[in-house]
């Protein structure tokens, strides 16, 4: 694993723990934990469980006991571990946004084909996709149960830098992060509106903002929120504070879609909303054991969303875990998406979201950075290589 921050603890922890509620075809061992400070990267690996670490990711690559590398750091390092990790015949687990571009995306993606052919996989960390009322949510959507999809809405509220003396860290930094809200959270509802509607999105207008222009220095601050260095100068912010967009699918469907860091009082309400000709499903992260799902052909007198607790054995990934109704958290989330890369990796199969379809999310991003740019201008999304 390269990176030990927010993403490298529910990583390991994920590692750790899947081949402990499900059947795998292999148990992962933590092998080594790369990371440029060696103090702190020591402290993490003995936290995480990895047996040994390195300050040089490269290391990872000559090691034939290693199999698998899982990318866990800012999105400019992207690019440069993921196509060495693929040349080096190494199954690659990247976090999203799969890169920092969308020509650093296309260059992933393309490797990433190349390896496929010799048998090498790669996955991106779209890890919402395995919440169990996400993934029964498109299952629904997919049997009809909403009927024919007359409305998306997406929306990712987040208010850790409502403060603003909230610190500078890296996430708002363009040149790490590639860009704010917009690619750090909206990707992953852009993601999950692909997927749950089974529609690509083909055209975006949207606006982007960043409503705090300066921040304290962040010194050795890396998490969300908190107070910066008051006593130094303040920092210019180089990203979005929040961006909010339309957006039509392939199929002509609209959407508005919301990424923000600026919602006081939401901490991290991951929402999205499906209206069909036949009723709807509603989602919030908040409540994420439970799916509200509208039949809009219910008898009049008792039409209303029912709140179903996607907490039982016939829904995704639950039958693993407890009892009925005893429910599971956001950890969980990236249990099973290592469960499912094992899986792939042990039956020969390519686990999804694969870089081609991070790729179309990329485009998507870039669409609404232009479209911004150009005064909220209506720019198309090339489709997908896949
Ligand atoms: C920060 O906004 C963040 O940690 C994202 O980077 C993650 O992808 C999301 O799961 C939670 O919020």
């Amino acid at each position: 694993m390269v990176g030990y921050g927010f993403m490298g603890a529910a990583h390991s922890h994920a590692w750790r723990t899947a081949h402990r509620f499900f059947d795998l075809p292999a148990t992962p061992v933590l092998h080594t934990l790369a990371g440029r400070t060696e103090s702190s990267l020591v402290a993490a690996a003995e936290r995480y469980g990895f047996a040994r670490t390195t300050t040089r990711w490269q290391d990872l690559l000559e090691e034939p006991e290693i199999d698998v590398i899982d990318i866990c750091t800012p999105g400019d390092t992207h690019v440069e571990i993921a196509l060495a990790a693929l040349a080096s015949g190494k199954h690659v687990l990247c976090e999203k946004p799969l890169a920092n571009s969308v020509e650093e995306s296309e260059r992933m993606t393309a490797a990433a084909a190349d390896a496929r052919a010799q048998g090498v996989r790669s996955l991106c960390g779209f890890s919402y996709r395995r919440t169990p009322a996400l993934a029964y949510a498109r299952q629904l959507v997919a049997e009809g149960a909403v009927g024919e999809i007359r409305q998306v809405r997406a929306q990712y509220l987040q208010d850790w830098l409502s403060d603003a003396d909230a610190p500078m860290t890296w996430r708002l930094d363009k040149d790490k992060a590639g860009s704010g809200a917009l690619g750090d959270i909206g990707a992953h509802i852009i993601d999950l509106a692909q997927w749950i509607t089974g529609q690509d999105i083909s055209a975006v207008s949207g606006t982007l903002e960043t409503v705090v222009p300066t921040r304290p220095a962040a010194g050795d601050m890396q998490g969300l929120g908190g107070t910066g260095d008051l006593s130094g100068e303040r920092q210019q912010v180089t990203v979005d504070d929040l961006a909010l967009f339309t957006a039509r699918f392939a199929d002509g469907v609209l959407g508005s879609f919301e990424a923000t860091r600026m919602a006081q009082g939401r901490k991290n309400a991951m929402r999205v909303e499906i209206n069909g000709s036949k009723g709807s499903i509603a989602f919030d992260f908040e409540r994420m054991n439970e799916l509200e799902v509208y039949d809009a052909t219910a008898p009049a007198g008792r039409q209303g969303f029912t709140r179903v607790l996607t907490t039982e054995p016939e829904h995704p990934y639950a039958a693993a875990w407890w009892p009925t109704g005893h429910g599971l958290g956001y950890e969980h989330t990236f249990t099973h998406q290592i469960a499912d890369l094992v899986r792939a990796i042990g039956e020969g199969t390519d686990p999804s979201p694969s870089f081609e379809e991070a790729l179309q999310v990329q485009r998507v991003l870039a669409a609404v950075e232009a479209s911004s740019a150009d005064g909220s201008s209506w720019q198309g999304v090339a489709p997908s290589a896949a």
